[in-house]
């Protein structure tokens, strides 16, 4: 059907929506939680905003289809959330900053290229289908990458790390691979080619 989606190769629609992540989901305290911006940053210094500066931040609505590396997809799910770019005019990175580690609570992470956060479709998420993230999709702060697998969209995030040289994040480091493209079936790291990662 002309409508139907095109999806990346060996990906499927699920019939139900799925929830996936590793590990706990956390609880969420606005008194005591707060987003860091620390690494290679132009000022040296590192951010920390509360919840209530994070809120205040612009939003955009952006649709997109999520690709699991498990192999599905769900097609235009509807995202608002703060441009990651805003992030970086706001917040702005030393010019060697090559890469982000977006940083979840209980250590998760996820390691992307600047020019995979800085592109004009890569949220902060607050807001999925018109309602606030619920709990197990990343309430109350998530990334959306939605042009890479979607392990690297980072639920509960709760810091953004500059980096000037690239370093794994967690699935990244455990097989999966540095760079994530569907439409170039990147899935695991033994298919990673020169330049395209740190040594494993
Ligand atoms: N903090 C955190 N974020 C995470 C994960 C995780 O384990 N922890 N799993 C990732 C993976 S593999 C996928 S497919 C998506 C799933 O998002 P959803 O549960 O909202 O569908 O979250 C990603 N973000
Ligand atoms: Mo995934």
């Amino acid at each position: 059907m002309a409508d139907e989606p095109v999806l990346p190769p060996g990906q499927y629609i699920p019939r139900t929506l799925p929830v996936l992540h590793y590990g706990p989901i956390p609880a969420f305290d606005p008194a005591t939680w707060h987003l860091r911006i620390f690494g290679a940053t132009e000022s040296a210094s590192e951010t920390r905003l509360r919840w209530s500066d994070v809120a205040a931040l612009p939003v955009i609505e952006l649709t997109a289809d999520f690709h699991c590396v498990t192999k599905f997809t769900v097609p235009g799910i509807a995202w608002a959330g703060i441009p990651a770019t805003e992030v970086l005019r706001r917040f702005p990175p030393a010019a060697p900053v090559t890469h982000v580690m977006i940083w979840a609570d209980f250590g998760y992470s996820a390691n992307v290229r600047i020019g995979d956060f800085a592109a004009d479709t890569t949220l902060l998420a607050t807001h999925r289908a018109g309602a606030p993230l619920t709990p197990e999709h990343g309430y109350p702060l998530r990334l959306i990458v939605p042009h890479l697998y979607a392990w690297k969209s980072v639920k509960w995030v709760r810091a953004i790390e500059y980096l000037t040289v690239d370093r794994r994040g967690f699935w990244e480091e455990r097989g999966y691979h540095n760079t994530a493209d569907p439409w170039r079936e990147q899935r695991y790291s033994y298919q990673e080619l020169d330049g395209e990662g740190p040594p494993l």
